[in-house]
């Protein structure tokens, strides 16, 4: 991509509206546009960035076995009935009306609707369990939309849905989504922290809440912070070993605040171990047994000949709302550096040519260079507008392109300058950069 011809609306200046570092950031280098109160378009470098989060999260779903699906956004109001959540819901619900004065919704979640897609099928305890996932636009009526794409009234979530014939095989799908949470947070070079959370409008008695720390979130968790020390190298998917990581986990008290207990706080976490802070909600799963499926009768034949009704969890992430976390993290507003981890930069290398544009020796070499990185699907964008070095060199580290080619005078013969984000430069043949983002990409 060439930047003259890319639409990335970089401003001056932060948008004096945002108050925090993701929305002033988003604003700022042109990631999203507010279309409405809570509703924001996403313009080309945040829907980049969007994509690629989407995909790492789709991959480590398929690793556990989750089949994805696609539900639409627009629901009909009957199986909310059947559940009876209909009415609990609320104003958070957006209700609509079609032509035929039918009353439909747009969906805020999908409990309802997979299980009705579930039970039209699915007769057999033979056929479980069924792990089953879409990513899709969620609407929320929120009271107070805020912080731009964080807390905002359209959102793109991923959320699954698991079925299973017993407590017990409903608890090991839990797990494997536990685990593939810790994954899928970890390749986005997130700390997330399993809690125990209260389950709300969804349901159920167990649930975990995965919250990333940031002074600007608006989870107040307490928490044993040795539990910051563990991660989930180790474990396959296999019932004991999932068992054991969950147990590594809930060894230290760790929770949000409707789940907090002043006493057992202090009795279970030394004083020197407690962490009272504040963190981004980016997942949250939830086991509910049969609260959906017995009113929607989605039951199955069991060995015997008995039927009995399939026990669930359902299991959510936060698409959209990664973006901001994740530059909640890692954006240093006061040195305006972004730091994307690798796999999600909106761009992964920028090539910044300072030569005579009438020198065509010096444009070819250019052009060359960037159909190189383009051909290895390196994803280059490159400048030819005619700002100074030191000002392109700002707009990437603003972006959050993590690798640099500058093309001017220290490039000479086969070296080229080559600079990550907020290093020194160093001089490299294309055959040895090509080889560093090759071996990035391969890890990612
Ligand atoms: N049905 C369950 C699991 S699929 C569910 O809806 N869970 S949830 O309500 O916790 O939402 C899942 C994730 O969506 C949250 O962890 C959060 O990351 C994200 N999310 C929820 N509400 C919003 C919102 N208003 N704006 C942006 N993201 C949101």
């Amino acid at each position: 991509m060439y930047i003259s011809k890319a639409f990335i609306p970089i401003l001056k200046n932060n948008p004096s509206e945002a108050k925090i570092k993701s929305h002033q950031l988003m604003l700022r280098v042109g990631m999203i546009k507010q279309s409405s109160a809570g509703i924001y378009s996403w313009l080309p470098l945040g829907f980049k960035v969007m994509k690629k989060i989407e995909k790492i999260v789709r991959e480590e779903q398929n690793k556990i076995g989750a089949q994805e699906i696609l539900m639409p956004t627009i629901q009909s109001s009957e199986i909310w009935k059947e559940s009876g959540r209909y009415d609990d819901y609320g104003d958070e619900m957006l209700r609509i009306k079609d032509r035929q004065n039918r009353e439909m919704l747009y969906g805020p979640t999908n409990e309802e609707l997979v299980t009705d897609i579930f039970r039209s099928s699915i007769k057999s305890y033979k056929s479980l369990p069924q792990l089953l996932y879409h990513i899709q636009w969620k609407f929320r009526d929120e009271v107070r939309p805020r912080f731009g794409i964080m807390r905002c009234r359209e959102f793109y979530m991923k959320d699954a849905y698991s079925f299973d014939v017993s407590d017990e095989d409903a608890v090991y799908s839990y797990n494997k989504f536990f685990l593939s949470y810790l994954k899928t947070f970890k390749r986005l070079d997130l700390t997330a922290i399993p809690m125990a959370a209260d389950t709300g409008p969804i349901g159920g008695n167990l649930s975990h809440e995965f919250v990333i720390l940031a002074e600007t979130g608006e989870s107040k968790i307490f928490t044993d912070k040795r539990i910051f020390d563990l991660d989930s190298a180790g474990s396959v998917i296999d019932r004991k070993s999932l068992e054991d990581l969950r147990k590594k986990y809930e060894q230290f008290y760790s929770v949000t605040d409707e789940k907090f207990n002043k006493e057992e706080f202090e009795k279970e976490v030394l004083e020197e171990n407690r962490l009272i802070t504040k963190g981004i909600e980016v997942g949250h799963i939830f086991y509910f047994g049969d609260k959906y499926s017995k009113p929607l009768n989605a039951a199955v034949d069991l060995p015997g000949g008995k039927k009995d009704f399939v026990k669930m969890g359902s299991y959510g992430i936060g698409v959209s709302r990664l973006v901001g976390a994740i530059i909640e993290a890692k954006y240093d507003d006061k040195e305006e550096i972004m730091k994307w981890p690798f796999s999600v930069a909106p761009y992964e290398l920028a090539i910044i040519p300072m030569i005579n544009k009438n020198e065509t020796s010096a444009l070819d070499k250019v052009t060359n260079i960037f159909k190189h990185f383009e051909s290895i699907n390196i994803d280059t964008i490159i400048d030819d507008t005619d700002e100074n070095l030191s000002s392109k060199i700002k707009k990437f580290n603003l972006i959050g392109v993590p690798y640099q080619i500058i093309i001017g005078k220290k490039s000479e013969g086969d070296l080229l300058e080559f600079k990550e984000t907020g290093k020194d430069p160093q001089n490299l043949t294309i055959d040895q950069i090509t080889k560093i983002l090759t071996e990035l990409k391969a890890k990612n």
